[in-house]
């Protein structure tokens, strides 16, 4: 897979060195390329940004420099035919383990960090026809830019590409496939400041345990997230 992110804070994907996807991209699954936005800006302040058109608070970002790099992301001719332009903003559709799974197979994603109010409407009206554009969110919070949603995605994304994730038995049982929260987890000690292990972890019987798992589940499912619940 390839990940092409424009920023104009390139120095917070450093981070994509290291752990799980920094082993991805040395052994090559995984080819990140971070833009800088002001790169292809041509007056003396580097400007990205402007008052917005029918007046209120706050900036929005111009459209020219993200039409530049954009272009520039398509005529490399190791863009894919038709990329996903991902566009983080507390107004997209929802962040899920299902949209994950989706986009770890697609050829090659393309994170769009807006800062400010956002960026000019034109841009994903202009690339929608080029690309196909996904408004998505982390959640109901608001960030000072896409870079650090970016990030968690990338991880979420990164970590389901075939061969990144050592053990896949581990993906499985992770998934959150079946909709309800993790059960909880110990190791060792069986004893740790007068907490004991759960006993029916210690007796190795496999059932008993699946099924005791599988209660916990759903105990937390009804006292943390009623919403995954079924009627
Ligand atoms: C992503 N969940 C939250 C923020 C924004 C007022 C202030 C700022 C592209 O347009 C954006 C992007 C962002 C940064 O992303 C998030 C986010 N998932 O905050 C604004 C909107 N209204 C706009």
């Amino acid at each position: 897979m390839r990940i092409d992110i424009v920023t104009i804070f390139p120095e917070f994907f450093a981070t994509l060195d290291v752990s799980l996807l920094g082993k991805a991209r040395q052994s090559g699954l995984l080819q990140t390329h971070v833009h800088d936005l002001r790169d292809v800006t041509t007056d003396k302040h580097r400007t990205v940004d402007d008052t917005p058109y029918g007046g209120g608070a706050g900036m929005v970002m111009k459209p020219e420099p993200w039409g530049d790099t954009l272009d520039a992301i398509l005529a490399d001719p190791d863009s894919s035919q038709r990329p996903v332009l991902i566009v983080p903003s507390p107004a997209g559709e929802p962040f899920t383990q299902v949209v994950a799974k989706e986009l770890s197979q697609e050829e090659q994603l393309i994170f769009a960090c807006g800062r400010y109010e956002g960026i000019d409407q034109r841009v994903s009206d202009h690339f929608a026809t080029r690309m196909t554009v996904r408004p998505i969110s982390l959640g109901d919070y608001v960030l000072n830019g896409g870079e650090v949603a970016s990030l968690a995605m990338i991880e979420a994304i990164g970590r389901l590409i075939p061969g990144v994730v050592g053990n896949p038995d581990s993906l499985v049982e992770e998934s959150h496939e079946d909709g309800l929260l993790e059960y909880p987890s110990y190791t060792k000690p069986a004893v740790w400041r007068d907490l004991e292990v759960p006993q029916v972890l210690l007796s190795g019987n496999h059932a008993a345990i699946a099924a005791w798992r599988h209660e916990q589940q759903l105990e937390r499912t009804k006292r943390i997230r009623p919403d995954l619940l079924p009627e």
